[in-house]
């Protein structure tokens, strides 16, 4: 065989060449970037960050009050898992809105620092032996866990945002199960590393002040160089951007992310900079009704037949019975305003709409329920999808800013938005505002 060059100037492989390394091999990891002052400034990112996702996380699956009703728990299994749980308060009434959208702003924003940090690290998970002792092998067990548990949360999180229903089962147990796992590996991950990155970190600075020691002509002893995160001396491949650069361009890339992803918390030309927002192309229109929709009912199978005048009766049942109200009757009993946003679990939320309709209150009032309101349970006209029906806490109902909400901004509601009826909370998720309402069932939850 002649020895031809490839084309394009690459030279090919020839048998007498040595074999090309394998990802198992320290020397197929070449990039000159990676070190471990790089990993430990990404992993501060990251514990603090993490630790605030998952924090957020644990007060979304509170805010659904799932221990009021199985109907709102989409985790029934979760035993001591669910030892914080408390009752979601009523104020400030954007606290949903707040802490549901750091949550997925934030997991968004982080993802490009969890990718460089995954691949600042990669070397080390193809590393062999598997296990050098038994030590060894439960600390890799670990990384597993944590690199396993940390990839499964963020995809999750993104489809769902981003999709519908992709999940076998449900998003919400798979969310919050591999939130504990990934959290639990975390932590024991953040504890071992805590005094490499102590050090790490203080090198950092060590490293200026030694350069400007340098600088006056005196030489330092080298320090204690452990960092086996570098590159194998002898050939590193060639540096394509600095590690400075290589820095700018996650910070940058999550910047992009950020910028593009906010917006979703808020109307008006702020959510049209939110490229990533879910169902980016529906615009919700303008006017009155004019904010983001999450179900339309057509989706929820909502007919005009069932929400229309003659059709249409709330039913509303407590201590003293029974009473079927007519929207007109509704709208004839003392009508109340609420300026509230609508917060989703997806992390968009709409800015303070004016909502006017009877208080939930007055509702229990007028079946025996006067000074002391209870929970209660709402049921929509939709026959299926996991939202048709909610529980509210007592708490939720008692506040004056609690409507069954008829009108929108100075006009009735749209068929999206929940005509003929809507529950509206303060600092409630979007989830427990049921459209479409035709059931309230005070007590006895
Ligand atoms: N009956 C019914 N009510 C519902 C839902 C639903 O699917 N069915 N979705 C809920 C969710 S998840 C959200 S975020 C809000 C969205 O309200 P909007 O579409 O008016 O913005 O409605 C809630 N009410
Ligand atoms: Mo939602």
């Amino acid at each position: 065989m002649g020895r031809r060059p490839s084309p394009g100037g690459v030279p090919a492989y020839r048998r007498d060449m040595p074999a090309p390394p394998l990802p198992t091999s320290p020397d197929f990891w070449r990039s000159p970037l990676r070190g471990a002052r790089f990993t430990s400034l990404l992993g501060l990112v990251l514990l603090v960050g993490v630790t605030v996702l998952f924090v957020t996380g644990l007060v979304s699956y509170a805010a659904y009050n799932p221990d009021l009703s199985p109907v709102n728990d989409k985790t029934p299994d979760k035993g001591i898992l669910g030892f914080y749980l408390f009752a979601w308060p009523t104020d400030p009434p954007w606290l949903y809105r707040l802490t549901q959208g750091v949550h997925v702003t934030l997991g968004v924003t982080l993802i490009p620092v969890l990718l460089a940090k995954l691949w600042s690290v990669v070397p080390r998970l193809f590393a062999l032996p598997p296990a050098r002792s038994l030590a060894h092998a439960l600390e890799r067990i670990s990384l597993l866990l944590l690199v396993g548990g940390g990839l499964f949360e963020f995809v999750t999180g993104v489809l769902n945002i981003q999709l519908d229903y992709v999940f076998p089962g449900s998003f919400y147990p798979l969310h919050f199960y591999g939130a504990w796992v990934f959290f639990a590996a975390f932590a024991v991950h953040a504890a071992l590393k805590a005094p490499v990155v102590v050090r790490n970190v203080r090198r950092l600075r060590q490293g200026e002040e030694k350069e400007a020691v340098e600088r006056d002509g005196t030489v330092l002893p080298p320090g204690p160089e452990t960092d086996d995160l570098v590159a194998p001396d002898p050939d590193p491949g060639p540096p394509t951007v600095t590690r400075k650069g290589a820095l700018w361009f996650v910070g940058g890339g999550s910047l992009l992310l950020f910028a593009t992803t906010a917006g979703r918390g808020f109307d008006g030309p702020l959510r049209r900079t939110a490229l990533l927002a879910p169902h980016g192309g529906a615009d919700p229109g303008s006017g009155p009704n004019g904010f983001q929709i999450n179900k339309t009912a057509a989706y929820a199978g909502i007919t005009t037949a069932e929400t229309d005048e003659d059709a249409w009766r709330l039913v509303v049942t407590g201590r003293t019975g029974t009473v079927r109200l007519s929207r007109a009757r509704l709208a004839r009993l003392p009508l109340h305003s609420s300026a509230l946003p609508i917060a989703c679990v997806e992390g968009w939320s709409t800015s303070d709409q004016w909502w006017r309709g009877v208080r939930l209150r007055d509702l229990a009032a007028l079946v025996g329920h006067d000074d002391d309101p209870p929970d209660v349970f709402v049921e929509s006209l939709q026959r299926h999808g996991a939202f048709r029906r909610a529980a509210l806490r007592a708490n939720q109902v008692a506040d004056p800013r609690s409507l069954l909400a008829l009108y929108v901004n100075g006009e009735e509601l749209s068929a999206d938005h929940g005509y003929p009826a809507r529950v509206v909370v303060p600092a409630a998720p979007g989830v427990l505002n049921t459209k479409w309402v035709a059931r309230m069932t005070f007590g006895d939850l």
